[in-house]
């Protein structure tokens, strides 16, 4: 039923719809790329004319239609795009990929939509992975110039009804600082795979220890190590299970624990945090790809079907490898854009798209 869907995707585009430019690309390529900065390296009003855009976003129209009941902003458009996708775009070849060009749209939409003036920061979470404390110390946590910090705990131990037991969680209930409390942000969809409005606050659940264990540089260098995109996207995305995360779920579930929305993989963009997270990926995606340009502007691999990867749980699901001619669907998030090949979004200053990452 999946695959036979996401077949019949693939067939349905057309040389004409893959074709049409985005709103970041220009006929001459890409001359003056965004610079995508660390979070900590803006300055105050930087920082705040940052989180003033995400809110600015939420308060926008929502632009996908009228398709999902929840879907109440341009904001929620992302999310809501997420949750009807996840079990399409993840644990895929195209994971990367996808959520490059999903960032990327946020990207503008911040600048476009809300007057945002930079380019999408990104969270260095091995510099706060030293140890436990510093990872509570993140400047992104911060409540006047970050993303406010955990929610009340709240002790999920042993409970059935949850996807995964994190040990060491520190959180659970809904986050009481910073810019996205209760009577500023609600989460308008899920949990899980729901697009029913039902508006909530926003939870985290912050578990240090499970997220410096998989955002430290240490498994960072080892990510980077791979020597195929096939290898370095296993190490990225690990299994589902805690031993076996890569520094993906790591940043998921070390903020989202048990019961944060970030770690809720159907409606993780609900969190603002997600793109901070994405982004540092992307960077280091692009990172890895241009340790060796010349051969991995082409490299990508990995199953069309999630699940196929040769993971710890993983059973014998049927696949192909994705080719670099690989289409991506993005339903109707992207205004005049539904599909994307990956082979236009290999290179962040291709023309397609236009930013590159200040070290
Ligand atoms: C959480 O509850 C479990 C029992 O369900 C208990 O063993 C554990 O000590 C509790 N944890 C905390 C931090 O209170
Ligand atoms: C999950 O189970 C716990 C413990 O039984 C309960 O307190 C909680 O409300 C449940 N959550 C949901 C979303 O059903
Ligand atoms: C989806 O969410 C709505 C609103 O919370 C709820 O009424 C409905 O039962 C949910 N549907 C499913 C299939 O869980
Ligand atoms: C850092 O990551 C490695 C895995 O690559 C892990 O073995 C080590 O325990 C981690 N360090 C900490 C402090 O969690
Ligand atoms: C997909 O690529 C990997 C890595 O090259 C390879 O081991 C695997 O056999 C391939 N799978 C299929 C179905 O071709
Ligand atoms: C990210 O953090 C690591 C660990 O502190 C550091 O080695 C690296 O230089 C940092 N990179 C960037 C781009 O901030
Ligand atoms: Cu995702």
């Amino acid at each position: 039923m999946r695959l036979s869907s996401l077949l019949a995707v693939a067939a349905f585009a057309t040389e004409a719809t893959v074709g049409a430019a985005s709103s970041s690309s220009t006929a001459c390529g890409c001359t003056n790329p965004l610079v995508r900065k660390e979070w900590r390296t803006l300055s105050t009003s930087q920082k705040k004319e940052y989180i003033k855009a995400v809110k600015c976003l939420a308060s926008k129209p929502s632009q996908t239609g009228g398709i999902y009941d929840g879907a109440k902003s341009r904001y929620d458009d992302f999310v809501a795009t997420h949750i009807v996708n996840t079990d399409l775009v993840h644990f895929v070849g195209f994971f990367q990929a996808w959520h490059r060009v999903f960032v990327n749209q946020y990207e503008q939409d911040l600048r476009n939509l809300c007057g945002y003036s930079g380019a999408q920061p990104y969270w260095n979470w091995s510099l706060d992975s030293e140890s436990e404390e510093s990872f509570l110390a993140s400047p992104l946590f911060d409540p006047v110039t970050g993303f406010g910090g955990n929610g009340p705990y709240i002790n999920s131990t042993g409970w059935t009804n949850i996807t995964r037991q994190i040990p060491d969680n520190l959180g659970g209930g809904c986050v009481t600082d910073g810019p996205f409390v209760e009577s500023k942000w609600k989460c308008n969809m899920g949990p899980v795979k729901n697009t029913t409005y039902n508006p909530r606050c926003m939870p985290r659940d912050i578990s240090p220890a499970f997220a410096i264990s998989k955002l430290n540089q240490s498994r960072v260098d080892w990510t980077l190590e791979a020597d195929s995109y096939y290898e370095f996207d296993i190490r990225v995305e690990g299994g589902i299970t805690v031993p076996t995360h890569g520094y993906h779920g790591g940043g998921h579930l070390g903020i989202g624990g048990n019961l944060g929305e970030v770690g809720d993989v159907y409606t993780s963009p609900g969190d603002p945090l997600f793109y901070m997270h994405h982004a540092n990926m992307d960077r280091l995606w692009n990172k890895w790809q241009h340790k060796d340009w010349t051969v991995r502007q082409k490299d990508i691999g990995g199953p069309d079907t999630q699940f196929a990867y040769p993971f710890d749980f993983f059973g014998e699901v049927a696949y192909k490898n994705i080719t670099i001619d690989y289409v991506m669907n993005f339903d109707n998030l992207i205004p005049d854009r539904q599909y994307y090949t990956v082979k236009e979004v290999m290179d962040i200053q291709g023309g397609t798209l236009c930013y590159k990452y200040k070290e």
